[in-house]
């Protein structure tokens, strides 16, 4: 998340750079994925759906039925047409990790950057660079709800100012914990939301029902000063009690002052409760009258 890069210094990210132009899109080029590597995603798909079903909230499973992509890495240009209609988002391709402010501009113009390869064999539950099953799975059936949609525009937006001021660690922090780890509050209890947790099958479970973690109730500048790991399952998540408050709390907060409060001082560290907070408790299962597998 934070390799800083020019369009030049891309060594150390996987992906082909090379053809990609100065907004680092690509062709999709999608008739050169091999039947392999979309038998690969059929796993992935088959396993993670199955595990969103249960842990993911309903706005999730609503956005991923209506991408119908469970037979085989999916057309972005198929996924395309419902966006527009729904959302008016566009997928573009990309070689991979793209720089901050190439990122922040496409999303300002609710263009959401899909990474083009697949993960090996071998890296089926976990890696640290976005694949097309990170980008595309985890992220875009929330692109398909109004709120999502509205907010990742506004944080697109937020970019040049946050990186203007020497802040953009804190902004990034926000799509952090929710775009990439969100929780939020449902009917039947606590659900996960964020692409990051979503395309993990490991986390999925963890996040929900780990009973150590801390699970905090959302607030914007609590999240702007939380450190996270990029390596490893989250110590801390935020929890939305809507997704209106995600917009919600953010419109009409004025992020220079907090960008000043807190630029220059060192994140807190995840997982640490402070004083005056009470994390929600772990929810399992059981409770919601399932049994674990
Ligand atoms: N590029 N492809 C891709 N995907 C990301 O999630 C991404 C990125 N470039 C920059 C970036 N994220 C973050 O550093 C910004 O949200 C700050
Ligand atoms: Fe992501």
């Amino acid at each position: 998340m934070k390799t800083p890069l020019s369009p030049k210094s891309t060594s150390g990210l996987r992906g082909e750079y090379a053809g990609a132009g100065d907004d680092f899109t690509v062709e999709q080029d999608w008739q050169s994925y091999s039947p392999e590597a979309h038998d690969r995603w059929r796993r992935l798909y088959a396993a993670q759906s199955a595990l969103a079903a249960r842990y993911a909230a309903p706005q999730f499973l609503e956005g991923l039925a209506k991408l119908d992509s469970a037979g085989g890495i999916p057309r972005f240009d198929d996924a395309n047409r419902v966006l527009q209609a729904e959302t008016r988002w566009t997928l573009v391709a990309v070689p991979g990790f793209i720089p901050d402010a190439v990122f922040f501009d496409h999303l300002a113009h609710r263009r959401f950057p899909v990474t083009r390869w697949l993960r090996e064999e071998h890296e089926l539950d976990y890696l640290v660079e976005p694949d097309v099953f990170h980008d595309f799975f985890g992220h875009v059936p929330m692109l398909l709800d109004p709120r999502i949609a509205d907010f990742l525009e506004m944080y697109g937006r937020a970019g040049e100012k946050a990186m203007a001021m020497g802040a953009l660690d804190m902004l990034a922090r926000i799509y952090w914990y929710t775009i990439e780890f969100g929780l939020v509050r449902e009917e039947g209890g606590l659900k996960v939301f964020g692409a990051g947790i979503v395309s993990s099958a490991g986390e999925t479970v963890y996040a929900i029902e780990d009973e150590a973690v801390l699970r905090l109730p959302f607030d914007p500048e609590r999240v702007m000063r939380t450190a996270y790991s990029i390596d490893n399952f989250q110590q801390n998540y935020f929890v939305l009690d809507s997704l209106d408050q995600l917009i919600g709390s953010l419109v009409g907060l004025d992020f220079g002052p907090i960008y000043e409060r807190w630029r220059h001082e060192q994140p807190l560290p995840a997982g640490q409760l402070q004083a005056g907070e009470t994390p929600f408790k772990a929810v399992r299962l059981e409770s919601l009258g399932e049994r674990t597998p």
